[in-house]
């Protein structure tokens, strides 16, 4: 068992240079401390990530310390009872880091991997889904351009994860060779998740990438350019209503077979997200800033029909009680689940003992980088024991 006997704070600087949360907390079994991401292009509905700000988080953590004295912790479902003791006092980081240092001292107590606290029956290993070029709010623009979508993502289809990072890998250095053909602008640079930077738009990113054979998907991001009841393009400058985004989308699906297509409309548009849904029941329609890891608007979606996928963020909502919930709830309603990181990262990987422990469908990060590659390296050591 396991019994907190005080709990602390600090700031550290993410992937992106803004600051983040490191939750430290003192037990029975040691110290363990965990961190938390911080994401850019963010769900209007997203639980805040502070309650007020950072710097009240960390006291509120540090004057919760002693509250904790009386409870012992066994297993996951205990997570509950530290929930119960800061609701209210912390934001979803703040919650999300607290959490993950419980679980690595349970571990530790217990002498088990943190996937197993979750799912020790656990075997199936995730997808990868890499981002392999950038555009949006992730991006700088090469020479004042760049695509007006997020991500543009590669989706091997390879026996072990270990081949499917090595594939994006390798693509992705090929891509960058294709990139300086295509595009006079190209200058080498990666985004904020290491996606490559470029002055093309969507229609040419993807007629590269096609020649890599490799399944293709992409995030939209569409909420980040909706103003005005408008999807506002700049590259070119064109504005599409919902109706032309629907005929524009099912297009790129068509003609360049996308699997996956996250965020396609704005986040309160759960009624075109269930159109395209049933006019590509095959591919994956993923709701990240339409269901922001909250059961609420998951069950929306669900009984929308708006999705058949969503991303789970666990730092979207910090509880990870919520987090188990909504695994539970998607697979009972045949929902693929894709977890993923977050835009402004740090050197944390329980996100992949997360991923595995609740048997996740996909992995969704950036390719290359040290913050993206050591959860990537993670699930690699995890398949690696297993067999
Ligand atoms: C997304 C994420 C991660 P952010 O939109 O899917 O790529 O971005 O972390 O900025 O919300
Ligand atoms: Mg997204």
């Amino acid at each position: 068992m396991v019994v907190i006997k005080s709990t602390s704070a600090r700031k550290i600087k993410d992937s992106r240079g803004e600051a983040t949360i490191l939750v430290e907390i003192k037990t029975n079994v040691g110290k363990f401390s965990a961190s938390a991401p911080n994401g850019k292009s963010k769900g209007k509905h997203e639980a805040k990530p502070y309650k007020k700000n950072l710097e009240g988080d960390i006291k509120a953590l540090k004057d919760l310390g002693e509250y904790f004295s009386e409870d012992i912790l066994e297993d996951f479902n205990d997570l509950k009872r530290v929930e119960d003791i800061v609701e209210g006092h912390v934001g979803a980081n703040t919650l999300f880091a607290l959490e993950s240092a419980v679980l690595k001292a349970m571990a530790k107590e217990q002498k088990k991997e943190i996937w197993e606290l979750i799912n020790p029956f656990a075997k199936k290993m995730p997808c990868l889904v890499g981002n392999c070029v950038g555009g949006g709010k992730h991006s700088s623009p090469v020479g004042g351009k760049k695509p007006d979508f997020q991500e543009f993502e590669l989706i091997p289809n390879t026996k072990t994860i270990k081949e499917a990072y090595e594939k994006n890998l390798q693509t992705q250095k090929m891509i960058k060779v294709f990139l300086k053909k295509e595009d006079e602008k190209f200058k080498e640079s990666f985004n904020d998740e290491n996606a490559w930077e470029t002055s093309l738009n969507e229609k040419q990113v993807l007629d590269i990438l096609k020649k890599t054979k490799i399944p293709l998907g992409i995030d939209v991001a569409s909420s980040s350019f909706y103003k005005r009841r408008k999807y506002k393009y700049e590259n070119p400058s064109l504005d599409r209503t919902s109706e032309e985004q629907m005929f524009y989308l099912s297009n790129l699906i068509k003609n360049f077979r996308l699997i996956y297509i996250e965020d396609p409309f704005d986040e309160e548009d759960f009624d075109s997200f269930a159109k395209l849904l049933k006019k590509f029941p095959n591919s994956l329609i993923v709701g990240d800033d339409l269901t922001v890891t909250n059961l609420k608007r998951v069950k929306k979606a669900a009984e929308k029909k708006a999705i058949n996928a969503l991303i789970v963020k666990p730092n979207q909502n910090g509880s990870l009680i919520q987090v188990k919930e909504i695994c539970k709830f998607a697979k009972e309603n045949e929902i693929k689940i894709v977890f993923s990181h977050r835009s402004g990262e740090t050197g944390e990987n329980i996100l992949a003992d997360l991923t595995f422990g609740f048997q996740a469908d996909y992995f969704k990060s950036g390719i290359s980088s040290k913050v993206r590659e050591i959860k990537i390296k993670r699930l690699i050591e995890i398949e690696k024991k297993l067999k």
